[in-house]
C-alpha cells in the first residue's frame, strides 16, 4: 500500500521517471535471473539491520525511577542520593552480552531487584571477543536489556567491556559515535551510567605502556564530552591501568568533569589445584584496600564495578572469607558494586548453576557463588557465609 502510494506520487510529479522505473525493474529482474543461473545456491537474504542506527530501536516502555534518583558525587568523592545523602549501590554484573544476554530478562531482573533486593544491573557489552567491534547486534541486546531495567527502576551500567583490545584509544572510533547514541538515548533516564573503558592494561602500538597518562586520561578526554553533550548529568566511570588497579594514578590527576568514578576491580578467590590452598589468583586485599582509602582520601570517587568471589580467571575456586571481607570493607566505606557474573558457565564466579529455572535468578539454580552474593547483595553478609555452609573465618 505504502509503496504503491509513494509510486503514484512519484510517477504524477514525474511522469518520465514511469519510464525509468520500468526499465531500473526489467534490468534488476534480469540481473537476478542472471546470478540464479550461475550459481546453484540461493543468494542469502540478508539479516535484518535494525539497530545499526540510532532511530529504530525501541525506547523503554514504561520507567519506574530508581530508588535514589540522579545519582551525584561530591567533593570529597561521595555518591551521592539526590536528596544528597550518601549511598551504595550494589547488584551485579551481566556475562558478556554476546553469549549470556538471554540471561539478562525481565524475570531476572524482578528477581534480582525484588528477591536479592539489588538496585543495580551492568551491562558487559565486550567490543572484541566476538563483541560489538565484530557483531554491532550485540548492541540491540544491550538496549533491550538497559530498557528493562529503566522500566524496573534498577541503576544500570553499559560497560564499553575492553579486554583484549586492551588499549582504550584502540577502539576509540567506535566508541565516539557508540556513547554519543547511548548519551542521546539514555541522557534523561538517571537510571544510566556510563563506564567508558573495563580494563586497560598491556602495551600501546607503539610500545608504551597502557596507562593513564598515555592513554586513559586521553581517551576520557575525548569520550567524556561527547556524552556531556547529550547526557550532561549522568555518572561517568572511568576504568583505571593494569586491568583497573592502579587507583592512584587518577587520584594525583584527576578528570576536570563533573560526576566521574574510577573503577577498581578485584577477585577475592582462587584455590590452588596443587595445594588446595586459598589466594591462588587472587587479587591482593590488604595492598588494594589500603590503596583505595588512599584515593578516597584524596577525594576520588571509587566504584567496583567488577568483582568476583573467584580467581581472577573467573573460575579456580571461590574465597568467601575474602570475599566476607571485601564486602564488608566496601560496605564499610560505602562503596558502589557489581558482581561477576549473570552466567551458568561452568566457573566458579558464575552466580548460576545449569537449571531451568536459572534465566529467572531463581534460588534453586543458585551456584555457591551465587548463594553467597543473593545474601550480600541484600546486605546480609553473615548470612551469605551461611549460605555457603560456612560461618566464621579464622584469620
Ligand atoms: C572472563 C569470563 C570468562 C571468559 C573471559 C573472556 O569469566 O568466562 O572466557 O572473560 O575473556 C575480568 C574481565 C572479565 C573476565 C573476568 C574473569 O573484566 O571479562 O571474564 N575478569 O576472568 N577482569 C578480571 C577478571
Amino acid at each position: 500500500m505504502q509503496s504503491k502510494k509513494m509510486l503514484n506520487r512519484l510517477t504524477n510529479k514525474h511522469p518520465s521517471s514511469l519510464l525509468l522505473l520500468t526499465v531500473l525493474l526489467i534490468s534488476s529482474l534480469s540481473l537476478v535471473q542472471c546470478s540464479h543461473s550461475e550459481q546453484k545456491e540461493p543468494p542469502q537474504m540478508p539479516g535484518p539491520r535494525a539497530y545499526e542506527g540510532v532511530s529504530q530501536a525501541p525506547e523503554p516502555a514504561s520507567v519506574t525511577p530508581p530508588p535514589f534518583g540522579w545519582l551525584q558525587v561530591d567533593a570529597q568523592g561521595r555518591l551521592l542520593s539526590e536528596a544528597g545523602e550518601e549511598v551504595q549501590l550494589r547488584g551485579m554484573s551481566s556475562h558478556g552480552l554476546q553469549w549470556f544476554s538471554d540471561l539478562i530478562n525481565r524475570q531476572s531482573l524482578v528477581g534480582l531487584r525484588e528477591d536479592w533486593q539489588g538496585n543495580l544491573l551492568r551491562l558487559a557489552m565486550y567490543t572484541d571477543e566476538g563483541g560489538y567491534a565484530e557483531n554491532p547486534k550485540v548492541k540491540e541486546d544491550l538496549i533491550l536489556a538497559a530498557n528493562t531495567a529503566i522500566e524496573l527502576g534498577l541503576y544500570v551500567i553499559i560497560d564499553w567491556h575492553i579486554l583484549k583490545d586492551n588499549d582504550p584509544e584502540m577502539n576509540q572510533q567506535l566508541a565516539k559515535p557508540f556513547f554519543a547514541e547511548m548519551a542521546e538515548r539514555y541522557g534523561k533516564y538517571p537510571h544510566v551510567i556510563f563506564e567508558i573503558a573495563n580494563e586497560p592494561h598491556g602495551l600501546k602500538a607503539n610500545g608504551d605502556p597502557v596507562n593513564w597518562q598515555n592513554s586513559i586520561k586521553p581517551y576520557a578526554n575525548t569520550i567524556i564530552p561527547i556524552i556531556r553533550e547529550k547526557a550532561p548529568e549522568n555518572l561517568v566511570i572511568v576504568g583505571t591501568a593494569n586491568y583497573s588497579l592502579e587507583i592512584q594514578e587518577p587520584a594525583s590527576d584527576p578528570l576536570a568533569f563533573e560526576n566521574i568514578m574510577y573503577t577498581v576491580h578485584f577477585y577475592a578467590g582462587g584455590i590452588d589445584p596443587e595445594t588446595g590452598k586459598t589466594g591462588y589468583l587472587q587479587t591482593g586485599i590488604d595492598w588494594l584496600q589500603d590503596k583505595i582509602v588512599a584515593a578516597r582520601t584524596a577525594g576520588i570517587a571509587v566504584f567496583v564495578t567488577e568483582w568476583g568471589t573467584s580467581g581472577w580467571d573467573g573460575g579456580s575456586g571461590n574465597d568467601f572469607c575474602a570475599a566476607y571481607q571485601w564486602v564488608t570493607f566496601m560496605d564499610k566505606h560505602k562503596i558502589s558494586w557489581a558482581n561477576w557474573s549473570i552466567s551458568t558457565k561452568d566457573e566458579s564466579s558464575a552466580a548460576l548453576v545449569q537449571h531451568e529455572r536459572a534465566s529467572q535468578l531463581e534460588s534453586q539454580a543458585l551456584s555457591p557463588s551465587g548463594k553467597f552474593i543473593r545474601h550480600a547483595v541484600r546486605g546480609d553478609y553473615q548470612a551469605g557465609l551461611e549460605a555457603v555452609g560456612m560461618s566464621t573465618c579464622k584469620n
